[in-house]
């Protein structure tokens, strides 16, 4: 169809980003309903399941080892598949479809830390839920091994444009982030990559974003949109807050150039009012994080969430 395109120029993203506001959620809106069931949402569920020292830099990021003296935040061993199982069961209960596990690694090593992973993502698959880790680089085998215990999707944002990338890691390079993401799509299981907002780029840095992301064919499958969670002791500690009209927008331009992908309110929700997180989703966002935690900041509380989702009508899917 028209609408699915891979050749958009980082211009065309910006220009649509900037668009007068009730144009962009015009058009956002009818998209999302031409490819989507209306009125719904996905609920997926975040687990930390080794949570923190990890190698990497990220400015934005409570899990580098390289802030942990001044964020204080307590790290924690991989945990044991059983307790993992456990957290998914509850999550599931709760009504979860998608169970997403996530490891502070720079990337994959192969041993048992890594047996254990594929474990996990087999008991999740095997209790009926998506599951989807992100785990940092990979390379071939080993998502070809997540993908035979059932891996559903695979989560490695780009986080921002390439351009702006340095400002924010110097650990790895953009290059490092889409030769994962190659090696995710040739094992079959599906690509959920996005971004954060609110980190100090420009509306530019945002529109190349998702023009890279959008530019992948097939396009990635779910699309996380973050809002920076400003953590006291990370070199972000003193970011201002999002706009929420921003976030709408990021939402609404990710929605019209990836039309048939899922779009994930992600981090940085809990800050947004009720009427917020509903423009959100109006503009095309059909997938919230569940649970009153994110990995290891505080994400909305589920009855809070359950009211928002009965008050706007909303299906679970
Ligand atoms: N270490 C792996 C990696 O970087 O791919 C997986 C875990 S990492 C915490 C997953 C994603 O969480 C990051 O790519 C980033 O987009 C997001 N994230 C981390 N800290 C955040 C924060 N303070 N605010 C918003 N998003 C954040
Ligand atoms: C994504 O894009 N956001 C999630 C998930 N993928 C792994 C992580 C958000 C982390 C927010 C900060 C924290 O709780 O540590
Ligand atoms: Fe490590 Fe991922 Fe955090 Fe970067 S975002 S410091 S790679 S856990």
């Amino acid at each position: 169809m028209d609408d699915i395109r891979t050749d958009w120029t980082a211009d065309e993203v910006l220009e649509i980003l900037e668009s007068p506001f009730l144009d962009l959620m015009y058009r956002a809106q009818t998209i999302h309903r031409q490819y989507h069931e209306e009125n719904t949402v996905q609920l997926a569920s975040l687990l930390s399941i080794k949570t923190g020292s990890c190698p990497e830099d990220c400015k934005y990021c409570p899990q580098s080892a390289h802030y942990a003296k001044k964020t204080g935040l307590k790290k924690e061993p991989l945990m044991d598949v059983d307790a993992v199982l456990e957290k998914a069961k509850q999550a599931k209960e709760h009504g979860a479809t998608r169970f997403c596990m996530g490891a502070a690694w720079r990337g994959v090593k192969d041993g048992e830390a890594f047996d254990n992973v594929v474990e996990m993502v087999r008991g999740v698959t095997d209790m009926g839920m998506e599951a989807c880790v992100t785990l940092g680089m990979l390379n071939q085998e080993q998502a070809d091994r997540l993908a035979e215990a059932g891996l559903k999707a695979y989560n490695h944002n780009l986080d921002t444009s390439p351009e702006f990338y340095e400002e924010i890691i110097t650990t790895r390079t953009y290059q490092d982030r889409l030769d994962t993401l190659e090696c995710v799509r040739k094992s079959g299981v599906t690509i959920c990559s996005g971004g954060i907002i609110g980190m100090g780029e420009s509306n530019w840095d945002r529109a190349r974003m998702l023009q890279i992301l959008a530019n992948l064919d097939p396009h990635p499958e779910s699309v996380p949109i973050n809002a920076l969670v400003s953590v006291d002791g990370t070199p972000m500690e003193q970011r201002q807050r999002v706009e929420p009209m921003e976030m709408i927008r990021m939402v609404a331009t990710a929605r019209i150039v990836m039309p048939k992908s899922r779009v994930r309110l992600s981090a940085g929700r809990k800050d947004f009012s009720k009427e917020t997180q509903i423009m959100c989703l109006m503009a095309g966002a059909n997938s919230i994080f569940y649970g009153e935690k994110l990995l290891t900041t505080a994400n909305n509380d589920v009855q809070e969430d359950l009211d928002l989702i009965a008050e706007a009508g909303l299906k679970v899917a």
